[in-house]
């Protein structure tokens, strides 16, 4: 790309490539940069380094056309996305090294009137917190006492469901949180050339805390079918039925429960809030807690249930966070394998995951545990658990499992 990029997109992740993606094919002139030599020598071959439905069309389009290139180092650009990770630190409290590290980035590349917008999750304040380290950096941008800053900065929060990316990037509502209404309204005309939803106007902060009010919000209601589930096992309802019958009153929406809540998002998004008000956030800890404890509980119910076999031969089937992707992070379901495999020495496990040629590093080096295909794993397990609802396990004859020990977190074959 011989001119000024329209923009730069720092972070070629899950929601970083599709954001430059679907700016290229509206219309701009996109760079995109990522840490990563080999995801930016995948996306300039036109092919996209992790599974996501309907992206991979949209890059090799883009990049044939000459709008969309990646490359490691941040150029000028008219306008900054940064989208990259903050997850948590061991106290649970943002890590924002890599929002630091785009910022040290940028700052130099900056001539004056760029809009640079963070679409990473982050707690109140992070955005304003971007901005000073930029600020601080080339002191030249900053406004005289009472005037602006010639660089604009603002929270513009991903709200995309990881596999129907492509779908909500152009059709869900998104927040612009400005930290001036400047920004907010730079920032707002860039959306516009590809969002069809509602763009709606706050200041930086409170966008901020909206995401994570939404993630928080979905954590609490898992929390509750979560609770539920171990309840209802206790004392031998059938959850699923439950939730059913119940769902029928016109106000009563309840979610389901699973072995754990997974991902980068909504796994992590709450501790920010617990963080910026420990004492007050009452309700959202717990949530977490509840989620985060759900794993033991179905790691009890297997070993109670493999205890009957001397060497049991356990079907895995699912180590992704949900269903229909190959994203392991954070994944309850794969850390319930990992603790099975240390658990019982003895026990062979047989990992089924269509979405994915090969175990990760930590699963890779146990000698107990092996990657297989659903039929063979089926077939030869004494016990099956089923951990994710993928639809390949949905469309499983359930006549397979007749004679297995089942232990169902996602309740498809009760
Ligand atoms: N889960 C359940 N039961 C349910 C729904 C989900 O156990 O009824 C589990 C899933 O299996 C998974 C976890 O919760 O382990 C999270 O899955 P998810 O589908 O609820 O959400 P994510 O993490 O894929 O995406 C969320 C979305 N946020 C909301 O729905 C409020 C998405 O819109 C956000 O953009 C995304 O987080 C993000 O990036 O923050």
């Amino acid at each position: 790309m011989e001119t000024t990029p329209d923009v730069c997109v720092v972070g070629l992740g899950y929601i970083g490539l599709p954001t430059a993606a679907i700016l290229a094919a509206n219309g701009s002139n996109v760079i995109g940069v990522d840490v990563n030599p080999h995801h930016v020598a995948e996306i300039n071959a036109g092919r996209v380094p992790f599974v996501e439905p309907d992206l991979e069309s949209v890059v090799a389009g883009v990049v044939a056309q000459g709008r969309l290139a990646a490359q490691s180092s941040v150029p000028h650009a008219d306008a900054y996305i940064v989208a990259v990770p903050t997850p948590f630190t061991e106290t649970y409290e943002v890590d924002d090294a890599y929002v630091r590290a785009a910022a040290d980035a940028i700052a130099p590349m900056l001539n004056g009137g760029e809009l640079i917008i963070l679409e990473s999750t982050s707690p109140p304040g992070l955005t304003e917190q971007m901005g000073e380290f930029i600020l601080n950096a080339r002191p030249d941008l900053t406004g005289a006492p009472g005037r602006a800053n010639s660089v604009h900065f603002a929270h513009c929060p991903e709200r995309v469901l990881p596999g129907r990316i492509m779908v909500e990037i152009v059709q869900n509502d998104r927040i612009i949180g400005g930290v001036t209404p400047e920004a907010a309204e730079r920032a707002r005309a860039l959306y516009a050339t590809f969002c069809r939803g509602e763009l709606l106007i706050t200041d930086a902060r409170t966008s901020e805390m909206a995401k994570l009010a939404e993630n928080s919000y979905r954590d609490v209601n898992i929390a509750f079918a979560n609770e539920l589930s171990m309840i209802c096992d206790r004392i031998d309802i059938d959850v699923w039925e439950l939730i059913r019958l119940a769902n029928h009153h016109p106000r009563v929406n309840i979610l389901q429960p699973g072995p754990g809540v997974g991902g980068h998002c909504i796994a992590v998004d709450p501790w920010f809030i617990v963080a910026a008000a420990p004492d007050r956030a009452k309700l959202i800890r717990l949530a977490r807690e509840v989620n985060d404890s759900k794993p033991d509980f179905v790691l009890e119910k297997i070993m109670a249930r493999a205890a009957k076999f001397r060497d049991p031969v356990i079907a895995a089937l699912g180590i992704a966070f949900k269903a229909d992707i190959d994203d392991l992070r954070e994944s309850p379901s794969k850390t319930i394998v990992e603790r099975l495999a240390s658990e019982l020495p003895h026990a062979s496990i047989l990992v089924v995951e269509p979405n994915i040629d090969a175990l990760p590093s930590d699963l890779a080096g146990r000698a107990n545990v092996t990657l297989r295909e659903t039929a063979d794993a089926v077939d030869e397990a004494d016990v099956v658990v089923v951990l994710v609802d993928h639809q390949q396990f949905k469309a499983m004859d359930p006549r397979a499992l007749q004679e297995k020990v089942l232990v169902d977190t996602k309740g498809i074959f009760l």
